[in-house]
């Protein structure tokens, strides 16, 4: 594997499944294989899980960790070519890539939608252009349309729960104040429909995601309807993705928010959400504290997805 950046990099999900498995049983036992070789992780935007979680599983395989967060001490970058630098932006991307490169073997990159243009962040230009220019590979830490780490963190952690061979996952959009990117919801759908599982998203009406990653799921705008003989809730909030409203908050309807009533009409489904989360806008303190909550199971897995996919991309450098 020379990047990590959506579904189809990873290859055979159950192959995938089946050594996540295998690394959480001895999550040290790779432990030389990164030996002398280090991960340079950039932080484009903030983090808890993913900054722990891959940090976690690089030093685990033996790695050398750097992060740099670039808000924070570094230069202001500028991602577009051909502009007058003449504003507060001090070095450009294509000499950044290129340098920061020369320091490590492996990057992780967290650059979020900036949720203005919607062509512009579907290209996915930042981590495209660390793709291209660094010649290291490069892993997703949350680019604009895709959370690769967490959808695969998501899928081990059904896998653990599952008690049927097809379960019902529900995916429901929840109020939230703030505008937030498609990535986690793309990203889990992609994942999902790459399985063979009923799977069904649910959202008011104006909260289409783009068609590619909806795909073979089914669209149910009555969320009742939806959480019927569920045996997964994920919710995650996302502003619109329909023009005109591209990254707009359009409800911050809070009949939306997942609730105890809401979770009894399911088949005592699991809940789950990638975090952080806001209490009591995308899930009631009672769901989210019930002993069907897997939201820290589902961060502790964090770990082990970055662990198989930095193990993966160390083996590439051989
Ligand atoms: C981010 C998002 O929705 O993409 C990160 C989630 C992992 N969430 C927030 O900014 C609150
Ligand atoms: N779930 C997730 O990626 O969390 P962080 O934004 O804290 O990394």
């Amino acid at each position: 594997m020379k990047k990590f950046t959506c579904v189809e990099d990873i290859g055979d999900l159950r192959a995938a499944v089946a050594e996540a498995f295998e690394i959480k049983r001895d999550r040290f036992a790779y432990s030389e294989l990164g030996r002398n070789r280090t991960l340079l992780m950039i932080f484009f935007n903030s983090s808890l899980r993913t900054r722990l979680s891959t940090q976690k599983a690089a030093m685990n395989l033996g790695m050398n960790v750097m992060v740099l967060d670039v808000n924070q001490g570094a230069w202001k970058l500028e991602t577009e070519r051909g502009v007058v630098m003449d504003g507060d932006k001090a070095e450009h991307l294509l000499e950044a890539i290129p340098v920061m490169a020369s320091y490590c073997d492996l990057i992780g990159v967290r650059s979020f939608a900036q949720l203005k243009d919607k062509a512009e962040d579907y290209e996915e230009r930042v981590i495209e252009q660390f793709i291209r220019y660094s010649g290291r590979p490069v892993f997703s830490m949350e680019a604009a349309t895709r959370h690769p780490l967490q959808s695969f963190a998501d899928l081990i952690t059904i896998e653990e729960h599952k008690t049927t061979e097809r379960p019902k996952i529900v995916m429901t959009w929840a109020p939230h104040p703030k505008a937030l990117p498609q990535a986690v919801p793309n990203s889990f759908a992609e994942w999902i429909n790459a399985t063979d599982y009923e799977f069904v998203i649910t959202h008011p009406e104006g909260y289409e995601l783009d068609p590619k990653f909806v795909g073979r799921a089914k669209v149910e705008y009555d969320q009742r309807k939806a959480f019927e003989g569920a045996d997964f809730i994920y919710a995650k909030n996302w502003s619109a993705y329909a023009d005109p409203n591209y990254g707009k908050v359009i409800s911050t309807d809070r009949d939306w928010t997942v609730d105890s009533e809401k979770m009894a009409l399911t088949n005592n489904a699991y809940f789950m959400h990638c975090l952080p989360v806001r209490r009591n806008m995308i899930v009631t303190d009672e769901v989210i504290e019930s002993e069907r909550s897997l939201v820290i199971p589902e961060a502790a897995n964090r770990e082990i997805s970055a662990e198989v996919v930095i193990k993966r991309l160390l083996e590439s450098l051989k």
